[in-house]
């Protein structure tokens, strides 16, 4: 495997930083998460522009463009000779000392890892996924916006252990004020009476396959709401479906014990699905030309 690191493409063995970056000692940077498939990223740019949205929130600065990103990302998607992968571009602080002052942290660190990729679910797009509600809250935008994609995942984290140790495929997650925010990686939708509704993005990532599937459904003249949404939401929804670069469209058939619908995909989660499915088959930058 060939790494981006800091310019240059290295094997796995050589990709190595410093135990001294505040990446790894704070969570002190940025990521994404990135799809190609076949042999096209999808939606590259909107990708690129939430990772330097990100690390302007931090005020770090990526020592390079975002033209000069597009392009060591499909430059390591072609020293692999990948055309269905996971692309991980990730930004660190740099190396410093102990102390977390980011002034000592001189360079930052770029890194992009890319690998091949297949459907993350399996066979629960066919059967729909079980999730609960978490008792952990989503980091208050107060506090820390959920809208920086940062190296600090651990409040995710302790939402995805709470779903394993209960038994269920994914995390709901609700703020400090009560409305649902998101899963643990990924953003989540219901549908009541034809009617699509998500949350705001205050409170959760302003996930691409989110935005992605608003507009597929304006599309579809289905009609969608942003609004804030509770556990009554949930439990009375016809149907639920989480969106993300790695989950994709993905249906929920239980929550906290209560069957959502009939208990199987819904038809409009399923048109999306089927929709969002050929929109990535057919839309993105090209890799190889
Ligand atoms: N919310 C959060 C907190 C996320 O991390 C999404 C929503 C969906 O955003 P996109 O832009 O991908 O539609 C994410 C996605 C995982 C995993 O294992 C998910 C993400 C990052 C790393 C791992 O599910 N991010």
């Amino acid at each position: 495997m060939i790494i981006y690191l800091d310019g240059r493409y290295v094997p796995e063995e050589e990709a190595k930083v410093s135990v001294f970056d505040h990446g790894l000692l704070y969570g002190d940077g940025v990521f994404e998460g990135i799809r190609a498939y076949n042999g096209k990223v999808f939606r590259l740019d909107e990708h690129i522009a939430r990772l330097y949205d990100s690390a302007k929130t931090i005020d770090l600065v990526i020592p390079i463009t975002k033209e000069e990103m597009a392009e060591a990302i499909k430059e390591t998607l072609r020293q692999n000779n990948l055309r269905d992968a996971y692309i991980r571009p990730i930004v660190t602080r740099g190396k410093g000392d102990l102390g977390l002052d980011p002034r000592k942290c001189k360079t930052p660190t770029v890194i992009v890892i890319a690998v091949t990729w297949g459907a993350m679910y399996g066979d629960l797009y066919e059967k729909g996924l079980r999730a609960v509600c978490v008792s952990v809250r989503r980091t208050p935008p107060e506090a820390m916006p959920p809208n920086v994609k940062s190296l600090n995942y651990l409040n995710n984290i302790l939402a995805k252990i709470e779903a394993n140790y209960r038994g269920v495929d994914e995390a709901i997650f609700f703020d400090v004020n009560g409305n649902i925010s998101e899963g643990s990686g990924d953003n989540i939708f219901v549908v009541k009476n034809g009617v699509m509704v998500t949350p705001p993005t205050l409170n959760n990532l302003r996930g691409i396959t989110r935005q992605v599937v608003l507009e597929i459904a304006e599309s579809m003249g289905i009609t969608v709401l942003e609004r804030n949404l509770g556990y009554f939401d949930l439990y009375t929804a016809d149907e639920v479906f989480v969106t993300g670069t790695a989950a994709e469209v993905a249906p929920i058939r239980e929550i906290d014990g209560r069957v959502i619908g009939n208990g199987r995909p819904g038809p409009i989660t399923r048109q999306l699905m089927a929709a969002f499915r050929s929109a990535t088959a057919s839309e993105g930058s090209p890799i190889y030309e």
